[in-house]
């Protein structure tokens, strides 16, 4: 009380309304006035900020943890009254015809698109020290997972423009997701590297601010053990996307502008836009208003499972049932052995990759009601049965994909399963726990995201007509993986499979210990032959045709212990280094016609 008497009257309601909400202990152990004042001030400009940056302020926080702390003492089931069951989706098939087709669709529709990358989670399950985006996607270009982003959504906006008589001037926005651990970093990477190719306005940051933590049942607020003027706060989670983009005023303006779509993904995952252009032509064609991306899930990998919910009451929905919610679900359901694969060798319910295609017109219709808040949940560690105190502080948190939970039933949600080769290979596992994963299960490690774009290129190229040697197994860092060659390629050179075989004749090969970089647009491999390492380059104004064989000594994988720290981390955490022993280099910067036809 005697402290009010320093705060401005902005600041004096903030404190009525914490007394209010049982926070009292926050101000129990201040000194009097004249004592550690600005300290005072720091403070409630902190509160202020936990205030303005959650949907319906602090108090609204502090009453939602309260409940969701009760339902979680008392062992509440958040999926009462829901029996799960498999739900039915878009299945396509990586080449075949609908997939083509589906893959133009998209890609027409690509300059109605917005897209968002969720990047504010430092990722302690990789403990990798820096932001995840600098992340090389593979060694072999050393290119990191911001760029390859970045260069596919330019590559899209180029080839949807391409179907605009006379073409456009559209550029596709890209809005990043960061928070206080990622948004410094987030930005540095991107001014040192003049935005990898966009238009520095195309790219928007957000950044979500932390949470407060909570000390007990009560919901009572807990202060930073290290300083008692400060609350102690966490990540709230991705979900919180949904208010930042409403807030922001985006939405209303992307509409205005003619957009119909808004694409969210993940910061690691180097295969996902094999997979967008398809994923969006579903959207487009089905008319959803919620897509959600999946692929053949493990039982009990860590993956939400898509799931659809009936209520005893009739509603139903289709969502995603985080990992491990999905075995407790299930068991209570009537399924004894929980989540189980089947016949398949894989769980029947698809795995969530959380790349989320949302129609915009139905998104801000929606947001309008909600502000953008998410339904919460809350998982507090507690220090024993009674479930009387935490282990330690805990937090309500928010998932992106539980966007739907809200909608009407009369709300379009589908979702689109994709071969896991072609879409999904996250980099979320530090090497030690990617060495214990059950066998047959993803390492989803620095190892297996490299290994896997190699792999995907690979496996397309085949499809497109290449012969391509068989991979050989390799263990490195203590998983075993399949090594293909490795081929990597530039978004622009490679975005549709149907522009992938436009580029491939049918009489090309390239050995298992290769690797082929190809770095332009209009570079066709018609007869080539590779033993070895070909690094091609051009720029967009001239035609390369490569023939011929290419044989020399190549690019080796030496193997490197992820304990080793001679080596940067991001080299450690893979297993492996590549050594440039000997490659043919070729570029072609002028415009004009050319023929690669090494002797
Ligand atoms: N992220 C944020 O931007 N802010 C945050 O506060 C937290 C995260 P994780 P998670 O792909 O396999 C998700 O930690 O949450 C960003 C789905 O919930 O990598 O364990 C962060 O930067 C799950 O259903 O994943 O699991 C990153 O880009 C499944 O789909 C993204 O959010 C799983 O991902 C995901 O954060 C998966």
């Amino acid at each position: 009380q005697k402290n009010l008497s320093i705060l401005p009257p902005a600041q004096i309601e903030l404190a009525r309304m914490l007394v209010e909400m049982g926070q009292s202990h926050l101000f129990r152990d201040w000194p009097d006035p004249g004592v550690d004042d600005q300290e005072k001030l720091a403070f409630f400009d902190q509160i202020k900020l936990l205030n303005e940056s959650y949907p319906g302020g602090l108090a609204s926080y502090i009453k939602t943890a309260r409940e969701l702390l009760e339902d979680s003492r008392l062992g509440k089931n958040p999926f009462d009254g829901f029996t799960p069951s498999v739900p039915t989706g878009e299945q396509l098939t990586f080449g075949d015809d609908s997939f083509i087709n589906f893959e133009e669709t998209g890609i027409k529709e690509a300059r109605k698109a917005a897209f968002v990358l969720v990047a504010g989670g430092l990722g302690e399950r990789l403990g990798y020290n820096g932001i995840k985006l600098a992340l090389p996607r593979e060694t072999t270009t050393g290119k990191c997972f911001l760029q390859h982003y970045i260069e596919s959504i330019l590559a899209l906006q180029e080839a949807s423009c391409g179907y605009v008589e006379g073409g456009c001037r559209t550029e596709i926005p890209l809005v990043i997701m960061t928070s206080d651990d990622t948004h410094a970093r987030t930005l540095q990477v991107l001014k040192s590297n003049a935005y990898f190719g966009m238009a520095s306005t195309q790219v928007i940051l957000l950044k979500q601010e932390k949470v407060a933590c909570l000390a007990d049942n009560d919901a009572r607020l807990a202060l930073d053990p290290k300083n008692k003027y400060r609350i102690q706060t966490k990540p709230h989670g991705h979900g919180d996307v949904h208010a930042l983009l409403y807030s922001s005023g985006l939405l209303k303006k992307w509409r205005d502008e003619g957009l119909r779509w808004v694409l969210f993904f993940q910061d690691t995952n180097g295969l996902l836009f094999n997979a967008v252009p398809a994923a969006l032509g579903v959207s487009a064609t089905k008319q959803y208003h919620v897509n959600s991306l999946a692929v053949p899930r493990k039982a009990k990998e860590a993956i939400g499972g898509i799931t659809k919910l009936t209520h005893a009451d009739g509603r139903t929905m289709v969502i995603n049932v985080e990992y491990n919610q999905l075995d407790p679900l299930l068991r209570a359901s009537g399924y004894s052995d929980g989540d189980v694969n089947c016949e398949t060798g894989y769980s029947p319910f698809p795995g969530n990759i959380n790349q989320l295609i949302l129609e915009l017109d139905s998104y801000i219709e929606e947001l309008s009601k909600t502000g953008g808040s998410i339904k919460e949940f809350v998982n507090p560690k507690y220090k024993d049965a009674s479930k009387s105190a935490f282990k330690s502080s805990t937090r309500l948190e928010c998932m992106m994909q539980d966007y739907p939970k809200t909608l009407p039933p009369t709300a379009r949600v589908g979702f689109t399963v994709m071969d896991t080769w072609l879409a999904y290979a996250p980099v979320k596992n530090n090497p030690e726990d990617a060495a214990k994963v059950p066998k047959g299960n993803p390492y989803h490690s620095a190892t297996s995201g490299e290994m896997a774009v190699y792999r995907a290129n690979s496996l397309i190229l085949k499809k497109a007509g290449i012969h391509i040697d068989e991979p050989v197994k390799d263990v490195f860092n203590g998983q075993e993986v399949e090594v293909w060659p490795r081929v990597t390629w530039l978004p622009k050179w490679g975005l549709s499979f149907a522009e992938v075989k436009k580029k491939v004749g049918a009489n090309c090969f390239v050995s298992q210990p290769s690797t082929l970089v190809i770095n332009g647009r209009n570079i066709h491999l018609e007869t080539l032959s590779l033993n070895g390492a070909l690094i091609i380059s051009s720029v967009d104004s001239a035609e390369v045709r490569v023939e011929g064989a290419i044989q020399n000594k190549g690019w080796t994988l030496e193997k490197v212990d992820y304990k080793d720290a001679s080596f940067p981390e991001e080299i450690r955490i893979r297993g492996f280094r590549i050594n440039k022993v000997e490659q043919l280099e070729a570029t072609y910067d002028q415009p004009g016609s050319f023929t690669l036809k090494p002797q």
